[in-house]
């Protein structure tokens, strides 16, 4: 256990490839990491039936539960643990079950709110914003929607011009301007590369060398 040294935020649009450059940069890093799905901070919605969970707007940022998230977020910064709640999409709602985790060196905070919050932004050492086209964000939702969630196309379309769009463009594409760095393309592999060094060079040396004692990267949450 320790104090991280590095917390990163990675945001975008949804199919940008925010999980995947986070999961890049969880294995590629020789230190443990933290990956924070800002997904499992969804609200619970367990007082809702099936039917009023599927017509909440997740594409609002009152959909979060931003106190839990900062609570969280602060706790794992001072050193402590963490009971993180945990996201079943299939259900649209949090899961019974939560997952403890402990705080490590580096810490990469994932999702399409991720540079939303001010008070989220003041624990921030880095901020990436990933830049996808639209166009390729979409086929990208549609295959995981459609072929991994096992929704319909109609549903993943409608929902898509719908709420998923305009809140792009009104929440999440404005976060653009809190970022340090912009990566075009979801996880291409140059600017993975400079992430990983940025963040090895920002590690307490001495700490990452000779120390065995390597947390597996932790892989929480949602799918991709
Ligand atoms: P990423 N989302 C769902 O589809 N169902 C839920 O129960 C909760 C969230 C979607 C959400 C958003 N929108 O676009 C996306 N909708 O998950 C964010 N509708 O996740 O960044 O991995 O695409
Ligand atoms: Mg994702």
């Amino acid at each position: 256990m320790s104090i991280p040294s590095f917390v990163i935020g990675i945001a975008g649009g949804t199919g940008a490839g925010k999980t995947t450059v986070a999961r890049t940069v969880a294995e590629t890093v020789g230190e443990a990491v933290t990956r924070i799905p800002v997904d499992n901070y969804y609200k619970d919605l367990s007082h809702l039936e099936y039917e009023e969970r599927a017509d909440v707007n997740y594409d609002h940022p009152s959909a979060f539960e931003w106190d839990l998230l900062r609570e969280q977020l602060d706790a794992l910064l001072m050193g402590q643990p963490i009971e993180m709640p945990q996201y079943d999409f299939e259900i649209h709602n949090r899961k019974d079950e939560r997952v403890r985790v402990e705080p490590s060196d580096v810490i990469v905070l994932e999702g399409i709110f991720s540079l939303f919050d001010d008070q989220i932004l003041e624990m921030l050492d880095l901020k990436v914003y990933v830049m996808t086209d639209a166009d390729v964000r979409i086929l990208r939702r549609i295959e995981r929607d459609v072929v991994d969630r096992g929704r319909d196309l109609e549903g993943v379309i409608e929902q898509y011009l719908e709420t998923v769009k305009p809140m792009h463009e009104q929440f999440v594409s404005p976060t653009k301007k809190n970022a340090d760095v912009i990566i075009p393309e979801g996880a291409n592999r140059m600017a993975v590369d400079l992430l990983v060094e940025k963040v090895e060079a920002e590690l307490v040396p001495g700490e990452a060398e000779g120390d065995a004692e390597r947390t597996v990267p932790l892989d929480v949450g949602e799918d991709r």
